[in-house]
């Protein structure tokens, strides 16, 4: 029998009271592209200042328990000259990486949709990112909602994947973060989306419950049920309200959490939102965090700009926002909050 306890403490730490996540695990062109947008150059040596500066920023710990790298992020090391992983856990920060190598073509879709790819040899790149101190794994799927999408064949394609991931993992004895994206990009509703959560979960759950995934030691990051980009966004109340529908009707109450991703929201959205989702009626079997990129990072790219003198007013801009993501996971937020840096 696989012995569980380190995976137990790895999930004791990613559910501690108050925390979230921060994914800092962009790929190369997504970097490129939020760097490039804010007018910084996005250099070998830029990305590594600027994850370096995250890692470091004093009193984060308070409001995150672990941070989400991409692999090159995990070979790097801080101003100081310590690795990136070693200088993240020294400070109270579980590292954690993703290991899935991005989308492909889903051959067969009429509809061009996407299947994640990363399974061959993953089992050997978890042994030398555990070496390297990581504890914890993460991989996302994305789902287009639109006239036909997501089809039944991406539904179960991508269910079937993602669950083979996590089996691996925890048969490593890391924790597998499983991150079901379904995408803001259309002009649906938050019904809609509500719907397309609740199809894309409990496919994800089949497969994880047929891979034999233990479901106490894994953590979930789902989308919020909001509406298309394209349309005005529904109250934080609304948003709660169909997102918890899609996730008590799918997401087994031994999940210890649910660390939400952003997908686009801007940030004081994103934190009002997991907000409301902790002060709405009804069971929560699971603890509601997050686990934001954007949500969070925004303004920290935006204070530092790629000048090395901002440094320190972005490590502010990320405290701040950890904190009122922190409150928003004890539904302890509130709007004036964004102003007290
Ligand atoms: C940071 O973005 C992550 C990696 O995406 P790519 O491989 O496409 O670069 C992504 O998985 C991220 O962790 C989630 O989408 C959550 O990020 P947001 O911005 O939605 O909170």
């Amino acid at each position: 029998m696989t012995d569980t306890s380190v995976m137990e403490d790895t999930v004791r730490w990613l559910t501690a009271p108050g925390k979230g996540l921060l994914a800092a695990d962009e790929s190369q062109p997504t970097i490129e592209k939020r760097l490039n947008a804010r007018g910084i150059e996005c250099t070998e040596d830029n990305r590594r200042f600027y994850r370096s500066l995250l890692v470091t920023t004093p009193g984060v710990a308070d409001y995150i328990a672990g941070i989400i790298f991409h692999d090159e992020t995990m070979h790097q090391s801080t101003d100081d000259g310590e690795p990136i992983p070693e200088a993240c856990s020294a400070r109270g920060i579980v590292p954690g990486i993703k290991v899935d190598r991005g989308t492909t073509e889903l051959p067969g879709s009429p509809f061009d949709e996407k299947i994640t790819q990363g399974l061959d040899g993953l089992a050997d790149r978890l042994v030398g990112y555990r070496q390297q101190g990581a504890r914890f794994t993460k991989w996302r799927n994305v789902y287009e909602i639109g006239r036909g999408t997501p089809s039944a064949q991406a539904i179960e394609a991508n269910a079937e994947v993602l669950a083979r991931y996590a089996a691996i993992v925890q048969s490593v004895g890391m924790v597998p973060i499983v991150e079901p994206e379904v995408l803001k990009d259309g002009d649906h509703g938050v019904e809609r989306a509500c719907e397309v959560n609740e199809v894309v979960l409990l496919a994800v759950f089949n497969a994880l419950y047929r891979h034999k995934v233990i479901p106490e030691l894994m953590v979930l990051k789902p989308s919020m049920a909001v509406a298309g980009k394209q349309i005005a966004a529904a109250t934080p109340e609304t948003v709660a309200a169909y997102t918890l529908r899609s996730l008590r009707r799918t997401v087994p109450a031994a999940v210890p959490a649910i660390h939400f991703l952003s997908g686009g929201q801007t940030p004081s959205e994103a934190t009002a939102n997991l907000n409301a989702m902790n002060n709405a009626p009804g069971p929560r079997p699971w603890t509601i965090g997050f686990s934001y990129s954007r949500a969070i990072q925004d303004p920290v790219q935006e204070a530092w700009g790629g000048h090395t003198q901002n440094r320190e007013i972005a490590q502010q801009a990320f405290v701040h926002r950890a904190r009122l993501n922190s409150a928003a996971r004890d539904g302890r937020y509130s709007p004036d909050m964004e102003e007290t840096a």
